[in-house]
């Protein structure tokens, strides 16, 4: 952090929650924060993968306002909220219905989302926390052999939770932070499908065990909310998960930062896994891949 950046967050008072991921930052006011506080902000961001902010309580607008600071918003693209403002994702879930399932936001897109801004509207008095887990720490735990293996493979990503399957993208299963430099392992079980260049029973195994590894405790950090509170969390190296364990209502309300290309760390190195030959039953299992890689060549869906 630069001199004047550092002068910016000299009042606040920043506590990490928990050695990977997580810290709660007090002593701010979000509704006034100058250009200088807002890189500062964003760097602790960046550091801690998540932050907390409590009491602040903003409006839609300042929401909407303030999440415009760090980039161009983008709306859901796959599903519909009737919200005061067109940026504004509202979720309401009265016991239940929440994303109980771990996953960075928006993989299925090719410029998946680089930051959320989540206000905190309405909470149960105890339940519904929301965890979340490090990439980065994940990547570096595995073995370096792992590491090395990973580095040369891609993942097929899809909007099946959307009900949208056919919305599909590919990524590198280890990522670079664009801002950090780190390594950050990058996938998760909502999206990811299928590993590009493994077979499908090959791919299956390994998403399994990968998309498992990170939810390990030891990467992660759970936060019981207040309301009032805006948590802002970098998509680039985290992955996110809600309690579905709650009575009563919850409500979040939410402004995306869009993204960009997703760059490899290493160099993936491997040709797709797509067998020669005959149609056969298990021919099944690499249809999805096939549809994808042919719609990227320009060859119509329905030969694969
Ligand atoms: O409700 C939450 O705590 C987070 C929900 C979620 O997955 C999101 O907003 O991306
Ligand atoms: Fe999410």
């Amino acid at each position: 952090m630069t001199a004047s950046q550092s002068r910016a967050a000299d009042a606040w008072s920043v506590r990490p929650l928990a050695p990977m991921v997580g810290a709660e930052i007090t002593g701010l006011d979000l509704a006034s924060l100058d250009d200088e506080a807002l890189e500062a902000l964003r760097q602790l961001m960046v550091r801690y993968g998540v932050i907390f902010c409590p009491d602040q309580h903003l409006k839609v607008e300042d929401h909407v306002a303030l999440g415009a600071r760090f980039g161009p918003l983008e709306g859901h693209p796959n599903l519909k909220f009737d919200t005061p403002h067109p940026e504004i994702f509202e979720l309401r879930a009265s016991g239940g219905g929440v994303a109980d399932e771990w996953h960075s936001d928006l993989t299925f897109q090719e410029e998946p989302a680089l930051m959320s801004i989540l206000h905190m509207k309405r909470c149960p008095p105890v339940g519904g926390d929301t965890m979340w887990s490090s990439l980065t720490a994940a990547y570096e735990a595995l073995s370096e052999p792992m590491k090395a293996f990973l580095q040369g493979l891609t993942a097929l990503h899809d909007a099946l939770p959307h009900n949208r399957p056919d919305k599909m993208t590919i990524h590198p299963v280890i990522r670079r932070h664009p801002e950090s430099g780190l390594p950050a392992l990058y996938v998760n079980e909502h999206f990811t499908r299928r590993i590009v260049e493994l077979g499908a029973e090959e791919s299956e195994v390994l998403l399994r065990h990968l998309t498992r590894w990170v939810q390990q405790p030891r990467f992660t950090v759970r936060y019981a909310w207040t309301e009032g509170t805006i948590a802002f969390w970098d998509n680039r190296a985290t992955q996110h998960f809600v309690l579905n364990d709650f009575e009563g209502e919850r409500v979040i309300q939410r402004v995306t930062v869009q993204g960009d290309r997703v760059e490899p760390f290493g160099q993936p190195n491997w040709p797709p896994y797509l067998r020669e030959g005959r149609l056969s039953a298990t021919s099944r299992h690499d249809r999805q891949l096939a549809l994808y890689l042919r719609s990227q060549q320009g060859q119509p869906a329905d030969e694969a």
